[in-house]
């Protein structure tokens, strides 16, 4: 055997990423179920470094050097199961079955357990940054156990993105299916950032009054600054390109329905098994779904709006600038629950993640790469154990000089019948947060009334229950 590590699924991820570990100097094995697909791979990139392709598993499994590492880069689910049942019974104890899909954490979960009760090491991955990023280096985040780590994190380091201080996007994430989780959140939190970059574009359009070619203007200028972000570069280019055949701005001709692939609903679904506020996330989830509502989006096309007036040119530039410091106070709005939830699941499931490890490897190779990354990474830093990004003295001081702009955007686009779901999510949950007191007080006294749930007092400890439907006296319940 004369191979380091090998690739089965061929399609655009697995060939790309098998082409980035050739070009780094591995020699890679390469196999896919249609042996087409290897060929192909084969005559149209074999000269670009060693490969040693496979027809068959048994040759496959044969070509890789002990302890053998394989990734598997096929469609999530039930394919996946399927490559693990056709390649494990050929494994040895000590090998490694990298699963570089977008695996629910639940199936590596389950996946992982299975295979380490075999001796096989089951590392369940995230890579992120689509096929550009397999092939030129994607941000990688690999779970499974720390001795896996040793024998794949040089191999996976050596192709993945460099941050800017040049250090690897690759880190071992934590046991089992933390790397999948952690890439789960990663495409929650890349749901909220283009949501709110959306409602950015919207606000300007609709209330600056701004044509797209301007808005480009706009955000290329946002990109010099603290929002500076890949995000934020490719919305530029988008508002920026013409529509060959119409002449027109090209975002005046793709149809306003927006589609998902999934892991966002799986961001909000775990985050609300596990109790995390993730509002932010959720609503980017749920303006996707409505936008691609045609049937109730023309049963309530009717209904009446405000009479918007436009902004003068000196009021537009004001707005536009509040509309940047809204865009970015609501960014560490979904970040801080982003980050919440990675720390609400480390403790649920014994990852003991290092949470300012996930800004790191983001600021590379991933679709939410940002200069913003490392202002996490330091405040993670400097306290390992924040409860909360808005407790993070820098970020606290730049939510309370955003305040004014993002309440006065909030208010604006209310007025003008723009819809800003994210921005106004955010305001809500830092206005809940930083709140003395909660409206909770009264919900907990209604539930004391309808069902006797019980509620506990500001002033004693213990739990009470006032006889609502009797005397309306209180006793103590425990
Ligand atoms: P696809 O998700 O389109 O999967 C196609 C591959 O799966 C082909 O190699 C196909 O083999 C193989 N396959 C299937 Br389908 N069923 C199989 C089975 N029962 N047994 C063996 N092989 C089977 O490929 P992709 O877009 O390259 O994505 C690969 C993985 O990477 C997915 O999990 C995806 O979610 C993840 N991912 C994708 C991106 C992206 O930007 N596309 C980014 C990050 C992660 P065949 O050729 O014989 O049909």
């Amino acid at each position: 055997p004369t191979a380091h590590i090998g690739v089965t699924g061929l399609a655009v991820m697995g060939s790309n990423l098998a082409r980035n570990f050739a070009r780094h100097g591995h020699t890679v094995a390469v196999h896919n179920r249609t042996t087409a697909r290897t060929k192909a791979l084969i005559d149209e990139h074999g000269h670009e470094g060693n490969f040693v392709p496979a027809e068959t598993p048994e040759e496959f499994v044969a070509s890789l050097i002990k302890p053998r590492r394989l990734i598997i880069m096929v469609k999530a689910g039930d394919p996946t199961d399927a490559v693990i049942d056709e390649f494990a019974p050929l494994l040895d104890e000590g090998d490694m079955i990298v699963d570089g899909g977008n695996a629910h954490f639940h199936d590596t979960l389950r996946r992982e357990k299975a295979l380490r009760e075999r001796g096989i090491h089951f590392v369940g991955t995230g890579i992120s940054g689509g096929e550009e990023g397999a092939l030129n280096g994607p941000s990688i985040m690999p779970g499974g156990s720390a001795e896996s780590y040793k024998a794949l994190g040089p191999l996976l380091e050596s192709i993945a993105a460099k941050a800017p201080d040049g250090s690897p996007c690759c880190t071992h994430i934590g046991p089992d299916a933390a790397g999948h989780f952690v890439k789960m959140v990663h495409n929650g939190i890349e749901y909220a950032d283009m949501q709110l970059i959306a409602e950015a574009y919207h606000l300007l359009r609709a209330v600056a009054g701004y044509e797209p070619g301007r808005i480009a203007e706009t955000f290329r200028s946002w990109n010099t600054g603290r929002l500076d972000s890949y995000l934020i570069g490719i919305t530029a280019e988008v508002l920026a390109h013409t529509d060959a055949a119409t002449g027109r701005p090209f975002v005046d001709v793709v149809a306003d329905a927006a589609e998902q692939k999934g892991t966002g609903r799986w961001t909000v679904q775990t985050a609300l098994d596990l109790g995390v506020p993730v509002s932010g996330i959720a609503e980017a989830v749920f303006a996707r779904s409505l936008s691609g509502h045609t049937d109730l989006r023309e049963a309530a096309a009717g209904l009446p709006g405000p009479a918007a007036g436009g902004l003068s040119p000196e009021a537009a530039e004001e707005f536009a600038d509040r509309v940047e410091a809204a865009l970015y106070a609501s960014k560490v709005v979904s970040y801080a629950q982003g980050w919440n939830m990675m720390a609400a699941a480390s403790s649920e499931y014994g990852w003991n993640l290092d949470l300012g490890a996930m800004a790191a490897i983001w600021r590379g190779g991933c679709i939410i790469r940002a200069a913003f990354l490392d202002r996490i990474r330091g405040a993670y830093r400097a306290d390992p154990a924040l409860p909360s990004l808005l407790a993070d003295r820098r970020f606290a001081d730049e939510l309370g000089r955003a305040q004014d702009a993002w309440r006065a955007v909030v208010t604006t686009a209310a007025g003008h019948g723009v819809p800003t779901p994210g921005f106004a999510a955010a305001l809500a949950y830092y206005d809940s947060l930083r709140a003395e007191r909660l409206p909770a007080a009264l919900t907990q006294a209604q539930r004391d009334f309808f069902g006797a749930h019980t509620y506990r007092r500001v002033d004693a400890g213990g739990s009470y229950h006032t006889r609502w439907s009797g005397d309306r006296g209180e006793e103590r319940t425990g």
